[in-house]
């Protein structure tokens, strides 16, 4: 007994003597195999970083995360006026000026929310400040599924008392009231940031669908215009009003999770299938004018939401219809089958023809591929793969990227079809801890220091970025400070050179890191 007062007492003193201001606490590692690294956070202690402060002129801060062992490890450096001819240097230029920065973030699914608060609750405090506080990554951006997806503990809509086509019987659910909103609450308590939330529905009730049925192929019944479209229109209206009486406003909704799901035979969980023309004609004469004829009628609405591969045919066939587009906001977009989608033959001829509608990442994790294991404790290169696609869509017009479920379980879940996949944050209740992987502190390379506002802008190499395995975009914030961020998944040291008006910085990008460079240009 006396061992663990002192051990407690021994902290007290450890945190006094330490004052606050003084700053970040350091990872406390757990490996599982080498340099497979976890950083442990349990009720009296997790690892924080301190508010971004830009650094004095002539001088810059660098953040680095490696596979040897860094998370987001911060040290200063001053501004060169000449550079050891490295071989490769990356130059600024603010007068190419790209894309406005949504966000970045990640998504409260019941099974999230249910890992979160099943550890003890100071733990699960440090677990929302790693994601939403100063202290950690200060996500931006939250998703929601509307009632359940398969990160959940059975499937139901918010109105299964069938043909109730006035939604008497609309009501949200414990998920919501006792997991999820206490949730969103406690994160935007804690955010300097304002949170977009945005809500995404899976299934409609199955009374509205030609299956009866949650999963499956299944449509909604009838055509666009028709009551079954007119009350699933009304059903986002009735979800943005009860969220609203618990303070919680949405920046957008998107039409539906993956409508193609919904067309595939034996779908295995919650779906609604749309083809383009379907999810264009219940935008312009259902959603569209139920959103707008409500109090959310400033809401963003958002399409596809589903795999890149149906682009840019399904941004054509819903927003070269006027009636349609007029109402739509955004397109979204996943990753799962980016692999037979290159993004230039996808999302960069939609930007092309679209470039007044943002194009969003709304949803991305490893493990949900056949081949692919669900959990592997403190694997790098999941983080190299979050990474690689976030550099990818953001050097490619992409506003923004949202992970999926902020936490999961050891196993990977709970989902109640066992699809299990991985997470940043993967919950032990048991010990009452969690563990903070790679994918985590690389969603931090950007989340933390990409604010909302901020523009891409050119970042111009002297050899081709093919001749290179580096990877890496700039951005001007809207305090007018530059952020490089610069992954290197290759296994070799490289030395480069980073030029701006104000100077230039003699750099390494040591194997297997990734890198984030911040300074004021004036
Ligand atoms: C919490 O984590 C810290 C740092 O790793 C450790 O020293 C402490 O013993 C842990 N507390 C409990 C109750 O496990
Ligand atoms: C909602 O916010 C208002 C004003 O910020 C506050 O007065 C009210 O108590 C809040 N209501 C709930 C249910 O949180
Ligand atoms: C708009 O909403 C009002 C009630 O809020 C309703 O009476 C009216 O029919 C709606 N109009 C349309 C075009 O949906
Ligand atoms: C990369 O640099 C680190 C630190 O300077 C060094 O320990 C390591 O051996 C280098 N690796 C290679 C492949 O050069
Ligand atoms: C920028 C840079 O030098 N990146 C390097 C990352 O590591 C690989 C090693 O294979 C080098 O080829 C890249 O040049």
């Amino acid at each position: 007994m006396w061992a663990q007062c002192a051990g407690v007492l021994g902290w007290l003193l450890l945190l006094q003597a330490v004052p606050r201001a003084a700053g970040a606490r350091p990872c406390s590692p757990k490996y599982f195999g080498r340099d497979s690294m976890v950083c442990v956070c349990n009720a009296t202690y997790c690892d924080t970083l301190d508010p971004v402060v830009l650094p004095s002129p002539g001088t810059y801060v660098k953040y680095e995360s490696s596979k040897a062992g860094k998370r987001l490890e911060r040290s200063e450096g001053s501004f060169q006026r000449s550079l050891r001819a490295p071989d490769l240097v990356l130059t600024v230029d603010t007068t190419q000026r790209y894309q406005k920065i949504k966000g970045f973030g990640g998504s409260v699914t019941d099974s999230a929310a249910i890992n979160i608060l099943s550890l003890p609750e100071k733990a699960q405090d440090h677990l929302l400040r790693s994601y939403f506080s100063e202290e950690g990554l200060e996500y931006n951006l939250v998703r929601i599924p509307m009632a359940s997806c398969d990160f959940s503990l059975h499937a139901y809509t918010y109105d299964d008392v069938p043909y109730d086509y006035e939604l008497t019987h609309f009501s949200l659910r414990d998920e919501d009231t006792k997991l999820k909103i206490p949730i969103l609450h406690r994160a935007s308590a804690m955010a300097k940031r304002p949170l977009s939330l945005y809500a995404s529905p899976w299934t409609s009730p199955a009374w509205m669908k030609t299956s009866e049925s949650f999963i499956g192929k299944g449509t909604l019944k009838g055509q666009a215009g028709d009551k079954y479209h007119k009350t699933w229109a009304n059903y986002f209206v009735r979800f943005l009003d009860e969220y609203a009486k618990h303070n919680l406003t949405f920046w957008a909704v998107t039409a539906e999770n993956e409508p193609s799901a919904g067309l595939i035979n034996n779908y295995p969980f919650q779906c609604l299938g749309f083809t383009a023309e379907q999810q264009r004609d219940f935008i312009a004469r259902d959603l569209g004018p139920a959103l707008a004829n409500s109090s959310h009628r400033d809401i963003q609405l958002i399409i596809l939401d589903d795999n890149r591969l149906h682009l840019p045919h399904w941004a054509k066939v819903v927003l070269e219809d006027e009636q349609a587009a007029r109402y739509v906001h955004g397109i979204g977009i996943h990753w799962y089958l980016d692999f037979i989608g290159p993004i230039q033959d996808t999302v960069v001829p939609t930007h092309e023809l679209f470039p007044d509608y943002f194009i969003l990442a709304t949803e991305a994790c490893i493990g949900a591929h056949f081949w692919e294991r669900d959990v592997i404790l403190g694997c790098w290169e999941r983080g190299n793969q979050y990474s690689h696609s976030i550099l990818t869509n953001l050097n490619h017009f992409v506003a923004g990227w949202t992970d999926w479920n902020l936490a999961l379980d050891l196993e990977g879940g709970p989902n109640w079809v066992k699809n299990y996949v991985d997470s940043p944050i993967i919950v032990d209740s048991s010990e009452g801890v969690f563990y903070k992987q790679p994918m985590f502190y690389h969603m931090g390379h950007f989340s933390k220091f990409i604010p909302e506002g901020s523009q891409r802008v050119g970042l111009v190499a002297s050899k081709e970025s093919k001749k290179t395995d580096l990877e890496y975009s700039a951005f001007v914030r809207p305090d007018g400070a530059v952020v490089v961020v610069v992954l290197n998944r290759s296994l070799q040291n490289v030395t480069f050179g980073l030029a701006d008006t104000v100077g230039l910085i003699e750099a390494v990008a040591p194997a297997s890191s990734i890198q984030t460079y911040l300074w004021r240009r004036q």
